[in-house]
């Protein structure tokens, strides 16, 4: 049966409005892929599987819950969309926006965003605006104008988004025929921690397919709900979720408590090395879709989960092409060799 996309696959089970006009680029279905050497390597006695949330159409989960806000958006008519973003909700708005022949206008703090994501953004036709400032001062910004002008809000405090984002949850679910043990995945504005565990409980209602334990990971430098308070000048390497003042905090807190679960914060020395982990095995994602899975792989160091037989799912939100440069730049560059072969022989063989 042909795929067309999260909004038919699931739109029996989502909370939007009849209006509702599909909008879409066919994201969602992502691969769940084994990671038994990865498991091992972290110490063995559970099962590993990412989510791979990098292959949706724009490289990024963002896409599931864009796909609903922008169908909503389109049924009742609207015309232009905002958001304030650190990259790839940015990226997903200005694609589904331009999908929909909606005009969008995208805010983005200045310096901050990766490559791929500001690329993109301007590559699908996003009116592009630099702040000189955080995420969390855009994103008061994009709120406010949207009280004064008819433009959509599609940052996650649109509920469409958080109803479309729960269709992950629906696919592993399905696929696993069953919820797994523990969910671990990166938080930043908490849309994502929260869209999950909302499905999850859904699906356990209409299916009995079991709840996870959920473990949200902050970036240390950008970690406010781990420290109770909110974090004024949020830094990361991570800067999909430098995010010092979550929208969904309270939601996301919540979720950790409910599910048993917690939210910690991995620093940005394991959050890089995870990322490398996870490329040593085939898997490219971008810093911040790391810092699940560098959670986990501290908790169990730290002895604070005892992995007895479970089933874990790392959600990786979004693909290591988003964010060329902090690969390049962490690393030596390639060497340069005349085009002879004693050279090219030289610099294979000698080590
Ligand atoms: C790769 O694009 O906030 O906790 O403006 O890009 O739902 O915010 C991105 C967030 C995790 C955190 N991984 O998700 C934005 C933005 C990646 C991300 C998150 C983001 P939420």
């Amino acid at each position: 049966m042909p795929y067309f996309g999260v909004l038919h696959r699931y739109r029996h089970l989502l909370d939007i409005p009849a209006h509702t006009a599909q909008v879409s680029l066919l994201e969602g279905n992502t691969l769940l892929i084994p990671m038994p050497r990865l498991a091992k390597e972290l110490g063995g006695g559970f099962e590993l599987w990412v989510k791979f949330e990098g292959l949706n159409p724009t490289g990024s989960f963002k896409d599931r819950g864009m796909t609903v806000a922008i169908s909503e958006a389109v049924g009742r008519g609207v015309k232009a969309v905002i958001c304030a973003s650190t990259g790839n909700t940015a990226a997903s708005a200005a694609a589904y926006a331009a999908r929909a022949g909606l005009r969008s206008i995208v805010l983005i703090p200045q310096g901050k965003v990766a490559a791929g994501k500001l690329a993109g953004a301007v590559a699908y036709g996003a009116q592009v605006i630099q702040v000189e400032g955080s995420f969390d001062e855009a994103l008061s910004l994009v709120v406010e104008i949207t009280q004064r002008h008819p433009i959509a809000l599609v940052n996650s405090l649109n509920p469409y988004r958080l109803e479309g984002q729960k269709t992950a949850a629906f696919e592993i679910c399905d696929l696993l025929q069953a919820a797994p043990d523990w969910l671990c995945l990166p938080v930043g504005n908490a849309g994502n921690i929260t869209s999950y565990w909302m499905g999850f409980k859904q699906y356990d209602r209409l299916k009995t397919t079991g709840l996870p334990h959920i473990l949200g990971v902050q970036a240390a430098g950008a970690a406010p709900l781990v420290l109770g308070h909110p974090v004024d000048h949020p830094e990361t390497v991570a800067t999909a979720i430098r995010i010092g003042r979550p929208a969904r905090g309270e939601q996301a807190l919540q979720a950790a408590e409910e599910s048993a679960g917690r939210i910690i914060s991995a620093s940005d020395d394991e959050i890089l090395s995870m990322q490398r982990r996870l490329a040593a095995e085939g898997v490219w994602v971008e810093p911040a879709s790391a810092a699940g899975l560098a959670g986990w792989a501290a908790e169990i160091r730290l002895g604070n989960i005892r992995p007895h037989g479970w089933r874990v799912v790392a959600v990786c939100t979004g693909h290591g092409l988003k964010d060329p440069d902090i690969i390049t730049r962490t690393s030596p560059a390639p060497r340069l060799i005349p085009a002879e072969m004693g050279a090219l022989e030289e610099a294979i063989l000698e080590t």
